[in-house]
């Protein structure tokens, strides 16, 4: 059964008015790594959340959330983004028939994302600022408008999140030893980490993975302990340097046994070019970061041997061809005829 309502309807907050909407959003493929993870000497699969309706992980909190505004009787949903909360959002809005409003750091969303919330009607502003300052300006406008804030400050938000989870758990049979994921605004590691929490006190699992979340060095708040007022990372969707949920991912990090840590942005191009490379699995950038740290742990050999590891990448590459184009070269030019087609492949 698809659709995280109903899944898992018995570990999510519903009541007979919460609407049961869905896309279908959930159950995204677990992918085993066996070349990466044969280099990294450890288990590896990668939860690939790039197959969710709007091709990112965003939708599992955001079909809580959207039902719930409207079990509330919002007219509309509101929030900041760096793109896929946005897109997610609005695909939602548009299905509920709510109206949905975001807010864009202006240059700084991928080709995809933006088109994305386009389409599906939502009325898209770009504001002159980065993503923290796009959040403070969406919660204003909530205030005076009455819709609701489907940022992860949306509790609905994360409770749907903590599905990944659940999934990992589902399908493995038990909590991998380690998750690895990309760290923006620290909803999803919370999320998911709440997730596992709650497996384990059900009796579904018999431990917590230790939750490792990656930031971009140029957006790293997590591992330096200092905000970032001018976050800059090629992986635009974790530009972000007042992270939301800084606080309680911080907890979950140190509770589980994990850590934060960072890498540079040639790390993260590499590891997504080597994932597509060696595994036919693209992710978006922000995405690769999870790989990339593995990589650097590996290095410094604090990544133990033989260890079941899961790294979620978050959100699917076509969201961002723009970032895979300026380091590739375009493909060669060839006339209609067999002899010139033979002269370039040679
Ligand atoms: C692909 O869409 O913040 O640490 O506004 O799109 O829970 O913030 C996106 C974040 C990782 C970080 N990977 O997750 C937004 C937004 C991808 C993302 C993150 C995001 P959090």
């Amino acid at each position: 059964m698809r659709g995280i309502l109903k899944r898992y309807r018995d570990l999510l907050p519903l009541n007979s008015d919460t609407p049961m909407i869905s896309l279908q959003e959930g159950q995204t493929p677990l992918i085993p790594l066996d070349s990466i993870g044969k280099d990294l000497g450890v288990r590896l699969f990668a939860k690939y959340e790039g197959a969710n309706p709007t091709g990112s992980f965003k939708d599992r909190g955001m079909v809580l959330a959207v039902a719930k505004a409207m079990e509330a009787g919002a007219k509309g949903v509101i929030c900041a983004s760096t793109g896929n909360t946005s897109a997610s959002a609005a695909a939602y809005a548009a299905r509920s028939g709510l109206s949905c409003i975001v807010l864009l750091p202006k240059g700084k969303v991928a080709m995809g994302k933006l088109a994305q919330a386009m389409i599906y009607g939502a009325k898209a502003v770009s504001v002159r600022g980065n993503f923290d300052e796009a959040l403070q300006l969406a919660l204003k406008a909530a205030e005076e408008s009455g819709y609701a804030v489907v940022n992860s400050i949306n509790r609905f938000r994360l409770w749907g999140q903590r599905s990944v989870a659940w999934e990992i758990c589902d399908e493995l049979g038990h909590a991998p030893d380690r998750v690895i994921l990309p760290v923006g605004n620290a909803g999803n590691i919370t999320a998911s980490w709440a997730g596992f929490v709650q497996y384990a006190r059900l009796g579904k699992s018999a431990h917590i993975p230790a939750m490792t979340g990656v930031q971009a060095e140029g957006a790293s708040p997590l591992v330096t302990g200092k905000p970032f007022p001018e976050p800059e990372t090629v992986a635009t969707a974790i530009r972000i340097g007042r992270p939301v949920s800084g606080r309680r991912a911080s907890w979950a990090a140190k509770m589980s046994g994990g850590e934060f840590l960072s890498v540079s942005d040639g790390e993260i191009l590499e590891a997504q070019k080597m994932l597509a490379r060696r595994e036919g699995v693209f992710a978006e950038p922000a995405s690769c970061a999870g790989i990339a740290g593995l990589y650097r742990m590996a290095a410094d050999g604090r990544l133990p041997k033989n260890n079941e590891v899961v790294a979620i990448l978050t959100g699917n590459g076509l969201k961002d061809p723009d970032a895979v184009l300026s380091g590739l070269q375009l493909p060669v030019e060839t006339d209609a005829d067999p002899e010139s087609l033979r002269k370039v492949l040679s």
